[in-house]
C-alpha cells in the first residue's frame, strides 16, 4: 500500500550545497558553523583551570545568592537567565567547562512552549534566523509513509534548533547579565535543604568554597547529586527500560528530508532528523549490547538506508561524522521534585526516552513552573506557587512520559514481543495512519501541551 506522498514532498527542497560553503538564504539563514565534539581534556576536569574559565574566577564567587543553581546543563542556564531578569541574586555550580558542556550533541527539537520562554528570557534572535520551523513530519513503515500535520491537526508548529546552540545562546546571555558559572567545580554538597539555611559546598582550582543560600535549584541531570539529596524513605522512583538503544550520528550532509520521518521498520526503529540545511542528525534502534565502535560510517549509512522509506533512501547524502554515541533507550521518574528549601529541574528527576523529543522541553516547562514560584516568593512574599511546584511539574511531566512511551511503544521492535503484541502494534500503527482524530492527539502532544 503506497501512501499519499505529503502534496510538498512532490517539490521537497534539496540542499545541494556542501558544508563548507555559505548555506543560501534559507528562509534567512545566515550560514551555519559546526563544532567537532572535542575530547573531555584534564582542563576540563573538575577544579582544573580551563581556557573557557577565564570568564569566572574564583575571586568573583559570591559566599551567599538567593538561589544556588546546581548544573549548568539548559534547566540550570535558563533558569538562572529568567531569576536574573526578575531581579533575583543567582550562582551556578557546574562540574565540566563551558567547552565542555556545549560539545554535548543531544536534543533537536523545541516546542512552541519552549521557543515561546527563550524569545521571553530575550533569546529569540538566532532561533529566529537559525531555527528551522516544521510544520510537520513523517511517520513511515515498511508498506509506506503519511504527513503528520501539525499546523492542521493542533494548529501548532515545532522548531529544529539544536540544545547545543540553546546552551550556546544561554552561556551567552548569562555573561552579559554577569551571572556567575563556577564550571569546572568538583566534589558539590548540598546541606541544610531541610533546615531552611542551604550552603553549597564545592571544590574548584584547587580552592573549597560554599555558597550560602536561601533556595536550591537541582539541575545537574540524571548523575548529578541534588536528587539524592531527598531522603530515601520520601522518594519514590518509576522506571521503565525498553531494552535498546539509539545510535546517533552528527553527520556534515543535507538532510535527507526537510521534515522529520520517523521510521518502524521491520528492521528496527531509524529517525531522519537535522540541524541545519547542512547538518544531519539521524538515529537508528540497536541493541544495548552494541557499541559505537561496532558501527563504522558504511555499515550506519547502509543500515539507515534499509530502513527509511525507499522514496527518500535514494536522496541520502553520506558526510563527514561528526559526532556517533549510543544512549540506551529508558523512562524515569522520582518524585517528588521538591524537599524542603531544594526543587528538581528537569533530568535530575525525570529522563524520557528520545522519541517524542521531550526530554529538552520537559527541562525547560520545569524552569518555567520553578522560576514564577521563586519569583511569587521572593517578590511577594507567599509559597503558595512554591509548595505545588513538584505537583504542578509533575503533572505536565507524567503526560509527556505517557507520549514518549506510547511513541516509543509504537515505533521500535520490542525485544521478546511475542505474535500477539505486533498484531496490536499494527493496529496501533493502522489507527494513527487513517484516523484523524488519533493524528490531532498525536500532534498535539508532539507539538508541546499547554504549561
Ligand atoms: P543536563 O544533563 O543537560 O545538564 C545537567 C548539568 O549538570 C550538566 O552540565 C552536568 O555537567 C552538570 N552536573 C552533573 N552533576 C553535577 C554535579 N555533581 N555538580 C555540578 N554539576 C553537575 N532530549 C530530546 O528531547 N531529544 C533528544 O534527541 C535527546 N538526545 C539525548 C542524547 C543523550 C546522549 C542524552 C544524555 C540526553 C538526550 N536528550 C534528548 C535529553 C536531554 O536533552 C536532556 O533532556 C536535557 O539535557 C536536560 O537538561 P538538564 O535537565 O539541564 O540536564
Ligand atoms: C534530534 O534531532 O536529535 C531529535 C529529533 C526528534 C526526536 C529525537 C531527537 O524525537
Amino acid at each position: 500500500r503506497r501512501s499519499q506522498k505529503a502534496p510538498d514532498m512532490v517539490g521537497v527542497k534539496h540542499w545541494s550545497f556542501c558544508c563548507h560553503q555559505q548555506a543560501p538564504p534559507v528562509s534567512g539563514h545566515s550560514g551555519w558553523t559546526f563544532r567537532s565534539k572535542p575530547r573531555l581534556t584534564d582542563a576540563d576536569q573538575p577544579g582544573r583551570v580551563n581556557a573557557d574559565d577565564q570568564m569566572t574566577t574564583n575571586e568573583r564567587l559570591p559566599t551567599r545568592v538567593q538561589v544556588a543553581i546546581v548544573g549548568g546543563g539548559p534547566a540550570g542556564l535558563l533558569l538562572a537567565r529568567k531569576l536574573s531578569r526578575s531581579d533575583i541574586d543567582c550562582a551556578i555550580i557546574e562540574r565540566h567547562s563551558r567547552q565542555y558542556v556545549m560539545s554535548r550533541i543531544r536534543a533537536g527539537v523545541l516546542e512552541q512552549g519552549s521557543v515561546d520562554q527563550l524569545r521571553e528570557a530575550g533569546l529569540g534572535a538566532r532561533i529566529d534566523e537559525e531555527g528551522l520551523v516544521h510544520e510537520g513530519c513523517e511517520i513511515a513503515d515498511d508498506e509506506g509513509s503519511f504527513r503528520l500535520d501539525f499546523l492542521d491537526l493542533a494548529s501548532k508548529t515545532v522548531t529544529v534548533y539544536g540544545q547545543t546552540e540553546v546552551t550556546r545562546d544561554l552561556y551567552s546571555a548569562l555573561e552579559d547579565d554577569g551571572v556567575v558559572i563556577a564550571d569546572n567545580s568538583g566534589g558539590v554538597e548540598i546541606d541544610g535543604i531541610e533546615s531552611g539555611r542551604p550552603v553549597i559546598a564545592f571544590q574548584r582550582r584547587g580552592r573549597d568554597h560554599a555558597i550560602k543560600c536561601d533556595f536550591v535549584a537541582g539541575c545537574d541531570g540524571f548523575h548529578g547529586v541534588s536528587r539524592n539529596c531527598i531522603p530515601e524513605h520520601v522518594r519514590t522512583t518509576y522506571e521503565r527500560s525498553f531494552g535498546f538503544g539509539w545510535l546517533g550520528m552528527l553527520s556534515e550532509s543535507p538532510p535527507v528530508n526537510h521534515e522529520l520521518v520517523y521510521c518502524r521498520s521491520g528492521r528496527g526503529f531509524a529517525l531522519a532528523s537535522m540541524r541545519s540545511p547542512c547538518l544531519s542528525r539521524y538515529y537508528l534502534q540497536v541493541p544495548l549490547s552494541d557499541r559505537v565502535e561496532d558501527w563504522d560510517d558504511d555499515r550506519f549509512w547502509k543500515e539507515l538506508a534499509l530502513r527509511i522509506p525507499v522514496e527518500i533512501s535514494h536522496r541520502l547524502q553520506p558526510g563527514r561524522t561528526v559526532e556517533k554515541s549510543i544512549t540506551p533507550i529508558r523512562s524515569f521518574v522520582s518524585e517528588p521534585m521538591s524537599w524542603g528549601w531544594l526543587f528538581l529541574c528537569g533530568d535530575s528527576s525525570h529522563i524520557v526516552p528520545p522519541t517524542g523529543a521531550k526530554g529538552l522541553n520537559l527541562a525547560l516547562s520545569d524552569v518555567h513552573y520553578l522560576h514564577a514560584a521563586l519569583v511569587r516568593r521572593i517578590h511577594g512574599g507567599d509559597d503558595e506557587l512554591l509548595n505545588g511546584y513538584s505537583q504542578t511539574a509533575l503533572a505536565r511531566v507524567w503526560k509527556s512520559m505517557r507520549f514518549s512511551w506510547w511513541m516509543t511503544n509504537l515505533l521500535h521492535l520490542h525485544p521478546g514481543m511475542e505474535a500477539f503484541e505486533q498484531r496490536v502494534q499494527d493496529a496501533e500503527f493502522a489507527q494513527l495512519r487513517d484516523t484523524r482524530l488519533a493524528r490531532q492527539i498525536a500532534a498535539e502532544n508532539y507539538t508541546g501541551l499547554g504549561y
